[in-house]
């Protein structure tokens, strides 16, 4: 990834200074990377707040899980997992962000407190989506999604996978646009490991510039994901469990923020916490120093 100091800021978010940390809290019984162990409510708000006090500027709240083969939860189901969670951590001054694809539980979550929507589908799976952000003036995230992870939309096919997920991203960002969502709260994400293999999401996060050139803050969710696993994998090739990539989950998170991402997903806080903010001192060093190389003055 290529150095980036433009990370930019979302509209009725705290401007962080430097790439902000997204801790997730999976409210499913069938999350492929946690294991479901925040199913119930009170474990989830606890898991939530933990996430803060390692670092997590805003915590993910998500009750349908969108892992390749997941069935999708019937909506009172998902309600009634995500929005006490929601309700829970908003009321402990947590900025909360509801992972969801369907319109009303973004709209009950943002009335239960929550402060943006993330929808993996940027608004493709349930058409009342866009219009509740609207309404609501909330930040979006805009995913880039090719459809529910079945069959053969598990491996997408592309020619050129940078610039059609530029594309697609770009074509989501002018459907939300139109849509009423205002161009400064609307974030952009690749969307890793959906539709995409492991050469797709490196090709992605190699090429986070042309990312950023959509004029968008920029969300990268690499925690745990397949993509990972392959490039830990032993001799036998053999990926090791979710649960054993967090340190390469915050190696990416150090790359990302110092590649511009406004923020990075992930489960494991604490380490790609310190992740961030050595990446910003960095950066910091770097625009306090001199352009001019060397030490010495007036050889020129
Ligand atoms: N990935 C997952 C869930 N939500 N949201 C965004 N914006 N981007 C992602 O890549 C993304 C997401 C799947 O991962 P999980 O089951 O580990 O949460």
């Amino acid at each position: 990834m290529s150095n980036h100091s433009g990370r930019g800021r979302v509209a009725g978010l705290p401007d962080w200074d430097r790439c902000a940390v997204m801790g997730v809290v999976n409210v499913t019984p069938d999350s492929f990377s946690d294991g479901g162990r925040w199913f119930d409510t009170t474990a989830a708000v606890k898991h939530g707040l933990d996430l803060v006090a390692q670092g997590a500027d805003l915590v993910d709240v998500g009750g349908e899980s969108t892992r390749p083969g997941a069935t999708r939860v019937d909506e009172d189901e998902e309600l009634r997992r995500v929005i006490p969670v929601v309700r829970g951590l908003a009321s402990e001054g947590v900025i909360v962000s509801v992972d969801t694809m369907r319109a009303r539980v973004a709209a009950q979550s943002l009335a239960a407190g929550a402060a943006l929507v993330n929808d993996v589908s940027a608004g493709m799976a349930d058409p009342a989506m866009i219009p509740a952000v609207a309404d609501a003036g909330a930040p979006f995230v805009v995913m880039h999604w090719r459809g529910l992870l079945e069959g053969s939309n598990v491996r997408g096919h592309y020619d050129d996978v940078v610039g059609e997920v530029v594309g697609e991203l770009h074509a989501r960002v002018e459907a939300a646009l139109n849509g009423g969502i205002a161009p400064e709260r609307i974030i952009v994400d690749p969307g890793l490991g959906f539709s995409k293999d492991a050469e797709h999401d490196l090709a992605l996060l190699a090429h986070a510039d042309r990312l950023h050139a959509l004029g968008h803050p920029l969300l990268i969710a690499a925690s745990r994901k397949r993509f990972l696993g392959r490039i830990l994998a032993g001799p036998d090739g053999a990926p090791p469990p979710a649960r054993e990539r967090d340190a390469a989950t915050a190696a990416v998170s150090a790359l990302a923020a110092q590649a511009g991402a406004w923020a990075v997903r992930v489960h494991e806080v604490r380490a790609t916490a310190d992740a961030v903010r050595v990446a910003r001192a960095i950066e910091g060093a770097r625009t306090a120093q001199p352009t001019t190389p060397g030490g010495h003055e007036g050889t020129r």
